[in-house]
């Protein structure tokens, strides 16, 4: 008896369209509450910007937590997108945990509410310790992330249930004889019609609320108060005649050379915000504080007006490769970090300036660095501009002659003076380097890699060559086992900056390699030695193949 049924059963799935059992509605729904609660959750958290929704407070805690294999491997794996790949990563495995919880609740209930509190108890720890997040949004998002979701849960549950109950007395053949309705394999057609609208109705008003969620977060971001932001006209003198003979003369007229300013929306971009942090300038200040004799708080507008040293100066990360392109060359214009220190008194035992972000971010590098001479600034203009809100408006550190992670703080909160021992930044128990000096590095722009030239003509060789806050004081071309040839230069911006660089050469038939080094203003020419980025730069010389034909 019992066989037949299964039979009579089976025979009826193929027939069946959408879901065609318990398990696959109870799954759907599960996913339906998950997806439900984390859209309420983005909403309600919406109202709350600048603290994130449980998604993006979620995957910060990834970032903060992960391993060093975890992160390269993601970076590997996604390159530049492994931030969207990590966010929809967090949604798919919610997705998917919602989807065993609902299989779980069709005959535990309880299971089920358990699963969605313990969910929300992890969104509510995750935006409440969040560096922009506050407890209020954390409580009230996850709250309401949790009632939905269990809602959701329990009424879709609902729906199959009684509607199977109620079509019993139709087909009364394929009730089980174990009378549980619940472990009833397939689904009467017409409970699953019901379950798949009322699915299709609460898939699509998640979707609505998550994209409007988006939209009140964008509504309150700092674009508009960076657009309202005014620098005072500010000639950079001298420079701009030197930058304008940059441009045009033979070395940065070459075509492929790299610019001698990079423009804003060209400049690399690297940092651990998963969302770009939006500050509203009216409700921000940079505090300065720890060992110094009096903490001392800057206004936007204190900043602002102060910020009259305008100066090139070469950023890199300590992430490129050689011959990569994380590097670039801006002119910022800031307050000299120096002044504020003085204003604040910097305490002697203070061996180490620590910096910290609006989103939780922190780096830090010796006291002395910054009193040795160099440029170092808390900018808060870029070639020209405000900075860019993905550059680190309303304020950032820039310190010449440091790679990024040990000073370029993007979106500046604070800065501690601290000692080196008792502090370390972001990137330093993930295996980089406590000192992060930038290594003395040049770079072919053109002819690229693995391409073909002209053999007879003058083929030009020109790139790049930095060594903040050193300078450059030469650089040398190799074709094959040649010779290392003089480049000539370009305009000099400045210790800080890179310089353009341009050898003419005159290629003849067949394959070439051509390598590039480069000697900084300390008479020291950059080592040939072969290393990778971590933990403190990559060296070597950038070499190149090309094809003349
Ligand atoms: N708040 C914050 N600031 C940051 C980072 C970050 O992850 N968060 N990354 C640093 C690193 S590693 C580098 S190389 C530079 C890059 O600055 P850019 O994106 O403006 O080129 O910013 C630095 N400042
Ligand atoms: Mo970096």
């Amino acid at each position: 008896m019992k066989q037949l049924e299964a039979d009579h059963q089976d025979a009826d799935r193929p027939r069946a369209a959408g879901p065609s059992g318990t398990r696959l509605t109870a799954a759907l729904g599960g996913v339906l509450a998950a997806a439900g609660a984390l859209a309420a959750g983005e909403l309600v958290a919406s109202f709350a910007t600048p603290s994130p929704g449980p998604v993006v407070a979620v995957a910060n805690r990834v970032i903060d937590n992960a391993p060093v294999w975890f992160v390269e491997l993601g970076k590997s794996v996604f390159g530049l997108a492994d931030k969207p790949a990590l966010v929809l990563g967090t949604i798919i495995l919610s997705l998917v945990l919602g989807a065993v919880l609902g299989v779980a609740a069709r005959t535990r209930p309880a299971v089920g509410i358990a699963g969605f509190v313990v969910f929300g108890f992890v969104g509510l720890v995750s935006i409440g310790t969040d560096a922009q997040g506050s407890w209020a949004a954390a409580i009230t998002a996850s709250l309401v992330a949790v009632v939905v979701g269990v809602g959701i849960l329990l009424f879709l549950g609902s729906t199959t249930r009684v509607t199977r109950e109620a079509e019993v007395g139709l087909r009364p053949r394929s009730v089980p004889t174990s009378g549980a309705p619940v472990a009833s394999p397939t689904d009467p057609p017409v409970s699953r019609r019901r379950f798949l609208s009322f699915a299709g109705v609460i898939g699509v008003t998640a979707a609505v609320v998550a994209a409007s969620s988006r939209e009140i977060r964008n509504r309150s971001s700092a674009a508009d108060a960076r657009a309202a932001v005014e620098l005072t006209p500010a000639s950079a003198g001298e420079l701009e005649e030197v930058i304008a003979d940059a441009r045009t003369g033979p070395v940065g007229s070459t075509p492929g050379v790299s610019p001698i300013i990079v423009p804003n929306d060209e400049f690399y971009l690297i940092d651990t915000a998963l969302t770009t942090p939006q500050v509203d300038p009216a409700n921000w200040s940079l505090t300065i504080k720890g060992m110094v004799d009096n903490e001392v708080t800057y206004t936007y507008d204190d900043l602002l007006e102060r910020s009259e040293t305008i100066v090139p100066v070469t950023l890199s990360c300590v992430s490129n490769e050689v011959g990569g392109n994380l590097v670039g060359n801006a002119i910022w214009r800031g307050v000299p970090l120096t002044d504020l220190l003085d204003e604040a008194g910097v305490r002697p035992e203070a061996t180490q300036i620590a910096s910290r972000s609006v989103d939780g971010w922190s780096c830090g590098f010796p006291t002395e660095a910054a009193y040795d001479g160099r440029t170092s600034l808390v900018a808060v203009g870029m070639n020209g501009e405000p900075l860019p809100l993905k550059h680190g408006f309303p304020a950032r550190l820039v310190v010449a002659g440091l790679y990024g992670y040990v000073s370029a703080t993007k979106w500046l909160k604070e800065i501690e003076l601290t000692t080196l021992e008792d502090f370390d930044g972001y990137w330093i128990p993930r295996g980089w380097s406590k000192l992060g000096p930038v290594k003395t590095q040049s770079r072919i722009d053109t002819p690229n890699n693995r391409s073909e030239v002209a053999a007879g003509a003058d083929v030009a060789i020109a790139g790049v060559a930095w060594a903040p806050d050193r300078g450059i004081a030469k650089v040398e071309v190799q074709v094959d086992e040649g010779e290392w040839q003089e480049a000539t230069l370009g305009e000099s911006l400045g210790p800080d900056s890179w310089i353009q660089w341009l050898l003419p050469w005159a290629a003849t038939e067949g394959t070439h390699t051509i390598q590039v080094r480069a000697t900084d203003g300390t008479g020291t020419t950059q080592t040939s030695t072969p290393a990778p980025p971590a933990p403190s730069g990559a060296t070597g010389w950038h070499r190149i193949t090309v094809e003349a034909v």
